[in-house]
């Protein structure tokens, strides 16, 4: 049972560990940063996936704490390899529920002048539906944010609501295509289609197009001769420790 007692802990004794999964630039053939996926490297449970506690630290309104908490490691980790002389853009996932937190523009400024992190290093992917509840308040921050540097994603784009809509007046830099049309469009005429136009749409609108699920070369084929930007997925690389990437990194040509 994962108590929300047991989630305080973990927030306070350092249980929250990330991983990182690299993107790949599609015209260069590198790699041209990564995303930060969160997990809970549990003292008896050992490695629980998002799927299992992040429903909880919802629920148990942490989600803020959670985030600046993955922020600080993020950027940590982002130093760490501009330090070695190879920067790496990290990528952070950022909920609905910590979109609402307007202090979120001031944490993000000051781990990242500690850490003398230039803003571009740092990425913030959001969902679609992180901008439903309370618009004009991340509209706000979101615009605070990006006015520091820090360039903005909208993640599992294709799944939401109202996409068009805040596609015309959001403060962001980059499109992520869902997997859930990456993934058939070896075999499903629509999808490819709908891949397609993507591209055209994020492209007309000034936007970078990432290709998220990429699991198999042909996918991965297609996607770079329609012109799109980016692609992550297990084809690339399954998201993993920054000691296994830096390895990986270098066993790359
Ligand atoms: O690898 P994967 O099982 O990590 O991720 C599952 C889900 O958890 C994805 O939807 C991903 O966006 C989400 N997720 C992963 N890391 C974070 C994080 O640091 N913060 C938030 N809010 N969501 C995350
Ligand atoms: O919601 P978000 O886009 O942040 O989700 C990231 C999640 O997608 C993580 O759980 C990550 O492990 C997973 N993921 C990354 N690449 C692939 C892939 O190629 N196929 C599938 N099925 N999942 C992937
Ligand atoms: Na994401
Ligand atoms: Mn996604």
């Amino acid at each position: 049972l994962r108590t929300l007692q047991e989630l305080r802990t973990a927030l306070h004794t350092d249980q929250f560990v990330l991983h990182f999964q690299p993107k790949l630039d599609l015209r260069t053939d590198e790699i041209c940063g990564v995303e930060a996926l969160v997990r809970w490297d549990h003292p008896r449970r050992g490695l629980v996936y998002p799927d299992g506690f992040l429903p909880l630290i919802e629920e148990g309104g942490m989600m803020p704490a959670l985030t600046e908490r993955v922020l600080a490691l993020a950027v940590a980790q982002a130093a760490d390899w501009a330090a070695l002389g190879r920067p790496l853009p990290v990528a952070v996932n950022v909920s609905a529920s910590s979109l609402v937190d307007d202090e979120l523009p001031e944490f993000i400024a000051q781990r990242l002048a500690a850490r003398q992190l230039p803003a571009c290093m740092l990425k913030l992917e959001i969902t679609e539906e992180s901008l439903m509840d309370d618009r004009d308040r991340g509209r706000r921050i979101l615009h605070r944010l990006r006015d520091q540097g820090i360039e903005i994603s909208v993640d599992d784009f294709g799944t939401g609501y109202s996409s068009l809509a805040y596609l015309r007046d959001l403060p962001i830099d980059e499109l992520k295509l869902d997997r859930a049309f990456v993934f058939p469009m070896a075999d499903d005429a629509r999808a490819a289609a709908l891949v397609v136009s993507t591209i055209g749409l994020a492209h007309s609108l000034g936007l970078r197009m990432v290709a998220e699920g990429v699991e198999n070369d042909t996918a991965l084929a297609e996607l770079a001769r329609h012109g799109c930007d980016q692609a992550q997925g297990f084809h690339i690389a399954r998201p993993m420790p920054a000691v296994e990437l830096d390895h990986w990194l270098s066993l790359r040509v």
